[in-house]
């Protein structure tokens, strides 16, 4: 955790507490095709189910999309990802503590999620609309400013950087000091490299080995690695289900370096892994 950030995080729906050091947030897609769990959880009750499941597994953040990312996914419509959101957004913040953060990049449909309960925005394109950084300003949400190369449906034909962590670096310390023009304050705002975003293999793989450049910003750094074709490449797993290994060894570097939160699918066993590696980060 940065030296200047306190280790309570609190706002009016919601606080995290990193006085123990990386948190887990906890992917649930109300998508029929996400890259990992598409299909599964369309039904509100399954996800809520499945989001109430990973709570008690240790997430500490629930964070709910209405539309896959995957590379060479198209969009979808507000009015689409509402219909799926809000339902599992207003179920679940019922039923728990743990802040809900809605993974859209769209103010009508981050602004229904936090209608129904949502306390955090998770915007993959790190406030391209100038309406969501006033949303999370006027509303006191944290918000995550993701780092993306193109859209989704093109953004693997050949990315191209030439410093890929200072490009990164620069492109979110710039995203991060518009967010505070806005009036959100430093402590609420995390910086996203966008793993897998616009970025090959060895994109992916400088931006974890430097993930301490984000860390020793100040802001905080969440990740989001879990399960993604980066790992498949590296292991040869074909089915997204069989990376939690590879998943988990990014985790713990993660974890080890600094990182904030990462944005896993497999809650229980991450949340093991960034006990452990912490733990072993922090003594001594
Ligand atoms: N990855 C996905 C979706 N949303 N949000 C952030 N902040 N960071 C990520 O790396 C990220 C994200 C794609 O994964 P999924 O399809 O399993 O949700």
């Amino acid at each position: 955790m940065c030296e200047s950030c306190d280790s309570m995080l609190e706002w009016r729906t919601g606080r995290l507490d990193f006085s123990c050091g990386c948190l887990v947030m906890g992917v649930l897609n109300v998508t029929p095709d996400s890259f990992s769990d598409g299909g599964q959880f369309l039904d509100r009750d399954r996800a809520i189910e499945h989001g109430l499941r990973m709570a008690g597994e240790g997430a500490a953040v629930i964070d709910v999309g209405g539309e896959s990312t995957r590379p060479g996914s198209r969009p979808v419509c507000a009015g689409e990802q509402i219909a799926r959101v809000a339902p599992a957004i207003r179920g679940l913040s019922e039923k728990i503590d743990a802040p809900i953060s809605v993974d859209t990049s769209d103010f009508e449909v981050a602004r229904a999620a936090l209608d129904a309960g949502a306390g955090m925005i998770n915007d993959i394109t790190a406030l391209s609309d100038p309406r969501m950084g006033k949303l999370a300003a006027e509303c006191g949400v944290p918000v995550v400013l993701m780092h993306m190369r193109g859209v989704p449906a093109t953004m693997q034909a050949e990315p191209q950087y030439g410093d890929v962590v200072q490009e990164v670096l620069e492109f979110l310390l710039a995203r991060a000091g518009r967010a505070e023009q806005f009036g959100i304050p430093k402590e609420r705002i995390f910086i996203d490299p966008g793993i897998g975003f616009g970025k090959t293999l060895e994109h992916n793989l400088l931006l974890l080995r430097h993930i301490d450049r984000f860390v020793g910003t100040g802001y905080r750094v969440l990740a989001g690695t879990s399960r993604k074709s980066f790992i498949g490449s590296l292991t040869g797993r074909e089915r997204a289900g069989d990376r939690i290994f590879g998943t988990a060894a990014t985790v713990a570097l993660c974890a080890a370096a600094g990182v904030s939160v990462v944005r896993v699918h497999d809650v229980a066993a991450m949340v093991d892994v960034v006990k452990v590696a912490g733990a072993v980060s922090r003594c001594g």
